[in-house]
């Protein structure tokens, strides 16, 4: 077979007009990837279905200084008889710092609960990765008690804790373990016999890869119910 010097020369603007096509497909992923760490780093209530109304991150938007967006949902938990917000916590990783109170660090899931709609949002905490790992909130309560709930606030990703424990520090017992049905903006509600020793601390575990893909687990707020 024979090509004469045009058809050569096609072939080659052919192969030259593939490898474009190739590089600029890159990028396209590169800058999507991109958008979408700038977008949880900078604005807290970004949802990758739809960005729109994204804010810039302040300190009223991050830390709930002077202002509250309770919502319904909350009614029912903020002024139950015998119980208490989580004081302190750590987690196997945060999308914020580990011990500081940047948005998403485990510090954002103790104190009353104060986001306000279904979403990603720097007032809860996040773990590190959206998704396919296990990890682990621990909450610690300034008052140990005998208990006889607990309430997770859930506000973002749904669904995706998979046993808790509760004890005092280091002593944990499962209370619960299964399938969480919580969906939307909503409690986790656990009820169990009342413990025959003084608790001061829940362990939550999640499995993040039975959210929702898109969304990252995020736990607004932990009460404790006992006396
Ligand atoms: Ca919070």
């Amino acid at each position: 077979m024979k090509f004469n010097i045009s058809e050569v020369l096609n072939i080659i603007l052919l192969f030259f007009l593939l490898f474009i096509v190739i590089c600029l497909l890159g990028l396209v992923v590169e800058f999507n990837d991109f958008k979408k760490d700038f977008h949880k780093a900078y604005f807290p209530d970004y949802n990758q279905a739809n960005c729109l109304g994204c804010q810039p991150l302040t300190e009223n938007s991050m830390m709930g200084n002077g202002y509250s967006d309770l919502t319904k949902v909350d009614d029912d938990f903020l002024n139950l008889s015998n119980s208490q917000w989580a004081s302190q916590a750590v987690a196997s990783s945060s999308y914020g710092s580990e011990t500081g109170n940047s948005a998403w660090s485990p510090l954002m899931a103790t104190g009353k609960p104060d986001v306000g709609f279904y979403g990603d949002n720097g007032k809860a905490w996040a773990p590190k990765n959206i998704s396919g790992n296990i990890e682990t909130l621990t909450a610690t309560f300034s008052k140990a008690v005998y208990a006889t709930g607990i309430n997770i606030k859930e506000s973002y990703g749904s669904g995706a804790i998979i046993k808790v424990e509760i004890g005092n520090d280091a002593d944990l017992q499962v209370v619960w373990d299964g399938n969480d049905l919580t969906r939307g903006l909503n409690y986790f509600k656990i009820n169990f016999e009342k413990t025959k020793y003084k608790v001061n601390t829940v362990k939550i575990t999640f499995d993040t890869s039975k959210k929702s893909p898109n969304e990252w687990a995020e736990i607004d707020a932990v009460q404790l119910i006992g006396q």
